[in-house]
Order: C-alpha cells, then sequence, then structure tokens
C-alpha cells in the first residue's frame, strides 16, 4: 500500500479515510478493528515516536527490526539509518533519545522538539 494507504489484512489497501469511519471497507474487516486508536493520530507525543496517523511508540523501538506502528512506519527507511539507537532527526542527523524534548534545539530545523 502506499502512503496515504491502510492494508487491510486481507492484503487490500483502503484510503486511510476509511479507517475506523464504522463501515467495513475490508472484507475481513481489519479496518474497523482497533478503533480505540484511532483518536491516537491527534495524538503528540513527547520523547516518543508516533507512528502515522496512530499510537506513540518508545523511541527505542524505532529501526529495532520489529514492526511497532500499523503503518510499519518505525521501520521505514532504517537501511540507511547510521544511528542505532539513537533518534534521527528529519535532517538525517542522529540525536541521543535522552536529548530530545529538552526544550533545546538538537536538530536543525527542529525536528526534535
Ligand atoms: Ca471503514
Ligand atoms: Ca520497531
Amino acid at each position: 500500500c502506499s502512503e496515504t494507504h491502510f492494508q487491510c489484512s486481507s492484503g487490500a489497501c483502503i484510503p486511510f479515510e476509511k479507517l475506523c469511519n464504522g463501515i467495513s471497507d475490508c472484507r475481513d474487516s481489519s479496518d474497523e478493528h482497533g478503533c480505540h486508536l484511532h483518536d491516537c493520530r491527534w495524538a503528540t507525543c513527547p520523547d516518543e515516536f508516533k507512528c502515522h496517523h496512530s499510537y506513540c511508540i518508545p523511541i527505542h523501538r524505532v529501526c529495532d527490526g520489529i514492526y511497532d506502528c500499523p503503518m510499519k512506519d518505525d521501520e521505514k527507511g532504517c537501511a540507511a539509518l547510521s544511528c542505532v539507537g539513537l533518534f534521527k532527526c528529519k535532517n538525517g542527523a542522529c540525536l541521543q533519545s535522552k536529548f530530545l524534548c529538552n526544550g533545546k534545539v538538537e536538530c536543525p530545523l527542529n525536528s526534535d522538539d
């Protein structure tokens, strides 16, 4: 599925807008499962990584080889990641997670805060 689509457990792709809209758009209704997490897409994730349109996971679970996000975005782009165990700024710089959200700007473009 593309970045803008959710993959049903059956393998089909549906637009994110159809997630948790009360209608089964996946044949297996997997788009309507786990909808308590749907509200999380508006949540901010201080000190944590925000899964695309979804919940927060601890930084150390980003690029640990295990899919923790519904869209698997915590494991995307990790091949190019040279910051093992560290938070990666949007511009590619590495940052120790303990420095995240400490009020100081550590990443250019303010991507850590
Ligand atoms: Ca739906
Ligand atoms: Ca992970």
